[in-house]
């Protein structure tokens, strides 16, 4: 897109990737090993190219693997899902992020962290509460891990002051699947887009009052399991006329708008079948 885009890390994502002490951190800072800036709090905020430069120099990929958790001592793309999933399901927030974390330090795409590591745990996580492996409990608790652990990799994510594109992406009304939606959000942020997300829950006439508010060019919207969807096609109508006044593009996506009818009622720029549909489409236009 053209703009400046910086990833900062804080001492404590750095501590967990690298299975060491925040002091640690603070004392390579300090020593001038690492650089860092702080901020007007005076917390320390490591850039990501100081970070992989210092990582790579110091071969602590290598190094901190030999006496690290397991949850991070690999990083081949299944062992990345396995991984996730195991940290998720053990609640181990911090292993978590870090699968997580050293996937995007990596250089992976964001795109193929959401698509192959965590939205497959998660639907294997649904797979296991559907046979009843997996009490109700459990499944919430994995469930928040792992969103904690996606709102860490978004932190890294945090862009500079400029002129970036604006979308507003939300989960429809009677919705609580919200991770999707997250996601998007995750996903578009490292596309450069600054984003606003209303969560799940949503009803489409508050949409649309966003909408007019703040003009988005961009209005992703998620349904997994709304069965009653067609409800509100007609407050659908509305926010079509305000994404069209505004010019702005519509993206549908998710299993409750996977039904052909369904997408007849709810016509759209996309019909997402997945995050990587919707970044062709943000490369085209
Ligand atoms: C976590 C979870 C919950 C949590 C959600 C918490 C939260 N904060 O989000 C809670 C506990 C609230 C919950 C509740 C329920 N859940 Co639930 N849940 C899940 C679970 C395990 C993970 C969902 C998730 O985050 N997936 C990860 C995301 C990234 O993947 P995805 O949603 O499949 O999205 C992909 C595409 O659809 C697409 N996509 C989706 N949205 C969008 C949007 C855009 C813009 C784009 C571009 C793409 C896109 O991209 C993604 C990647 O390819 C799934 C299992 C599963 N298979 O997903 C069950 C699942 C979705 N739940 C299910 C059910 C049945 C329910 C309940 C009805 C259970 C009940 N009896 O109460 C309720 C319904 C609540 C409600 N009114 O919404 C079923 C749905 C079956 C169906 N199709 O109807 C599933 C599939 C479990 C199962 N195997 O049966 N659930």
């Amino acid at each position: 897109m053209g703009m400046r885009q910086t990833n900062f890390l804080t001492t404590r994502q750095l501590a967990r990737m690298w299975q060491v002490s925040e002091a640690t951190i603070k004392r390579w800072a300090d020593a001038g090993h690492l650089r860092s800036q702080k901020t007007l709090g005076g917390h320390r905020r490591f850039e990501l190219a100081e970070v992989l430069k210092f990582q790579s120099a110091r071969g602590l990929e290598a190094e901190h693997r030999a006496g690290a958790t397991e949850a991070v001592t690999h990083t081949r793309q299944s062992e990345r899902l396995e991984d996730f999933f195991r940290a998720v399901t053990s609640l181990h927030e911090a292993e978590a992020s870090a699968v997580l974390l050293n996937a995007h330090l990596d250089g992976w795409p964001m795109l193929r962290i959401l698509e192959e590591v965590i939205a497959p745990a998660l639907h294997r996580v649904g797979d296991l509460w559907h046979v009843g492996e997996m009490s109700v409990a459990d499944e919430h608790l994995s469930t928040r891990t792992a969103t904690r652990a996606i709102e860490t990799l978004r932190a890294t994510l945090r862009v500079a002051q400029v002129e970036m594109p604006l979308a507003i992406c939300c989960a429809v009304e009677d919705e609580l699947h919200e991770i999707a939606t997250l996601c998007v959000q995750t996903l578009l942020e490292s596309e450069g887009w600054s984003v606003r997300n209303m969560g799940a829950n949503t009803p489409f006439f508050a949409l649309t009052d966003a909408v007019r508010k703040h003009r988005p060019r961009l209005i992703c919207v998620s349904s997994t399991s709304n069965v009653s969807l067609a409800r509100y096609s007609r407050d659908y109508a509305q926010l079509q006329d305000i994404a069209r006044e505004f010019d702005a593009h519509i993206i549908l996506g998710g299993e409750g708008f996977k039904d052909e009818t369904i997408r007849q009622r709810f016509p759209a720029d996309l019909h997402a079948e997945n995050f990587s549909s919707l970044k062709e489409m943000l490369q085209q236009s």
